[in-house]
């Protein structure tokens, strides 16, 4: 069973290139953490990348939020990940047809597929969805992740929809490395699926927008994830950022997410 593994062990159980780096990464850093920097100018975005760049294993981008965003934001992003050892992984939640998306990741202003080891994408079109992005994603080793579920209340990702994102996923094992889900699905017990799980954070339910948070110990522990996103529980919600104050989250979020992880393999 895949949540009673150390994520080191992990790796021989992934072909794909991306799963196999992310799960050295967090065995290296020991880290589980996945900073969602949704900050809207280039020049907060790099400093709050900078800041968390050692606690994280990943950096969650959404690019479209940036007023500024330009190719040297992706150089000075890429040269950050290999200064601080950590993959990057863009939020695009790609939903059209097969053909559009692999437009989409290929090209246009962000030419996402050439930076961003993982992506991810709403099952909604069929599994056509999922070969577009793969014609594009795997000759470059990068990884998708499914929406299987999600954290805001009230979200259409729930019974019948989530258990026929999973069938797609077991279908496409060399690109599809895991899944966004609040839980890890059931499955085979030699079955691996990289569980990554937004809606994070310590002292808040939630926000005005239908957002509901977990604590990283239920995410990890109760709920068998592997890898914690946060966004303004880290970053704070107003565009001025405090470095001091937004590594000490990060190292708070670190250390949650890691003595929880630690709890579950030794259970
Ligand atoms: P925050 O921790 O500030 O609520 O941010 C959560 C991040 O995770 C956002 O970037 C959001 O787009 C993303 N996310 C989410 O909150 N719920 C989902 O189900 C899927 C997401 O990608």
């Amino acid at each position: 069973m895949a949540s009673s593994k150390a994520y080191g062990d992990r790796v021989a159980s992934h072909s794909n290139r991306a799963a196999q780096d992310l799960l050295r990464t967090m065995e290296r850093k020991q880290s589980n953490l996945c900073v969602s920097v949704d900050v809207t100018s280039k020049a907060a975005f790099l400093a709050v990348v900078e800041a968390v760049g050692p606690f994280v294993c990943l950096i969650k981008t959404h690019v479209d939020v940036i007023a500024d965003f330009d190719a040297d934001l992706v150089e000075q992003l890429t040269q950050l990940a290999a200064k601080h050892d950590f993959l990057i992984f863009e939020d695009r939640k790609f939903a059209d047809i097969g053909n559009t998306v692999s437009l989409q990741y290929a090209g246009g202003i962000y030419k996402i597929a050439s930076w961003s080891h993982i992506t991810n994408a709403h099952t909604v079109p069929g599994p056509g969805i999922i070969a577009g992005l793969a014609k594009v994603g795997l000759p470059l080793g990068r990884g998708l992740l499914l929406l299987a579920e999600m954290s805001s209340a009230g979200n259409l990702a729930t019974g019948a929809y989530s258990d026929q994102t999973i069938a797609m996923a077991r279908a496409h094992r060399d690109f599809v490395v895991g899944f966004i889900a609040m839980q890890r699905p059931s499955g085979p017990a030699d079955e691996d699926f990289l569980i990554l799980t937004p809606g994070v954070q310590l002292g808040s339910k939630g926000d005005a927008l239908g957002q509901q948070y977990r604590t990283p110990r239920e995410v990890v522990f109760d709920s068998g994830c592997d890898v914690i996103i946060v966004g303004r529980g880290v970053t704070g919600s107003g565009e001025s950022i405090n470095v001091e104050e937004v590594q000490h989250q990060a190292r708070r979020y670190r250390d949650e997410g890691w003595s929880a992880y630690r709890e579950r393999i030794a259970s």
